[in-house]
């Protein structure tokens, strides 16, 4: 089955894989997954009409990479928010294919535009498997001789048919950081599964998930599994937010959910010169 090398939105190259199992498509740019489609079903994955598609920008929507540093800098607020990952372009390091699977791993090295961001030596790849399920998994790699520490998000977008009917559960008891209008509370999770009726940003450390995303306008009901990742984000923007960003639609909020694999917050990874870290997510539509 192909894995077909093309010209997508701003004339931006990416790759188009299918298989018996689907499609799926990832921009060099940012190395970002921007489509999955399960055989016989619509994209799982949410994508906004507005979104920017040029050299230095994110796209908005799919699945974003948030790395070395997850929402705003911590000391630089003139560096770019979630990082520089997302908004650079990568290459394509391998593809394969067998009758179970599509897998390219793109990557991402170190250079003296990145260093000006984030003094280290790195590598990063991008594994994206197309299978019964989908698997997205960013590893990344101490190529310095110092220890250096970084926070990182698979920042995944899924569609869903109305925000005010869909829930998140896999986070019943657990605490967060509700960070909803820029502020940061810390709560606990009292409800069996997260509802939506306004801006919701929780970030919830030391959790494993799975979680499921319930979506009873549609009937859809997807998996998110994670591995590698401590910290679940759940984000929907609702009005304001929303209505305040230029690449998101103001009338978008009601069909998008952000349920993140991340390391954030206290859950951020340290690795010593030549190790690797791997932070994984596996969406699978039940
Ligand atoms: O993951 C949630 C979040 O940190 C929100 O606070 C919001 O800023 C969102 O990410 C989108 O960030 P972006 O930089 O892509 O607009």
């Amino acid at each position: 089955m192909p894995i077909l090398d093309t010209i997508g939105a701003g004339g931006l190259p990416c790759l188009d894989l299918s298989n018996t199992f689907g499609t799926a498509r990832i921009y060099l740019h940012g190395a970002h997954v921007t489509s999955w489609s399960p055989i016989g079903q619509r994209d799982v994955l949410w994508m906004s009409a507005y979104s920017h598609f040029a050299a230095g920008k994110p796209i908005r929507g799919g699945i974003p990479l948030c790395f070395p540093w997850f929402g705003g800098h911590p000391t630089d607020a003139s560096k770019p928010a979630h990082g520089f990952a997302r908004s650079m372009a990568w290459t394509v390091h391998s593809r394969s294919e067998t009758t179970e699977h599509t897998t390219v791993v793109l990557a991402l090295s170190d250079s003296a535009a990145t260093k000006t961001a984030w003094p280290h030596a790195f590598r990063a790849e991008l594994t994206l498997t197309l299978g019964r399920n989908l698997q997205v998994a960013l590893t990344i790699t101490n190529t310095d001789n110092a220890p250096f520490s970084f926070t990182e998000a698979l920042h995944t977008y899924f569609g869903v048919g109305d925000i005010t009917q869909t829930t998140v559960d896999g986070l019943k008891g657990a605490a967060y950081d509700d960070r909803a209008g820029g502020g940061s509370v810390a709560r606990t999770d009292q409800e069996t599964a997260v509802t939506f009726a306004a801006e919701t940003d929780r970030a919830y450390v030391g959790i494993n998930g799975p979680h499921i995303i319930s979506d009873r306008a549609t009937g859809r009901c997807i998996r998110v599994e994670k591995s590698g990742a401590k910290t679940t984000v759940v984000w929907n923007p609702w009005i304001a937010k929303s209505a305040a960003m230029p690449d998101f639609g103001n009338h978008e909020w009601p069909h998008m959910v952000c349920v993140e694999a991340a390391n954030a917050f206290a859950d951020s990874v340290t690795l010593q010169p030549k190790a690797s870290h791997c932070c994984a997510t596996t969406l699978t539509l039940v």
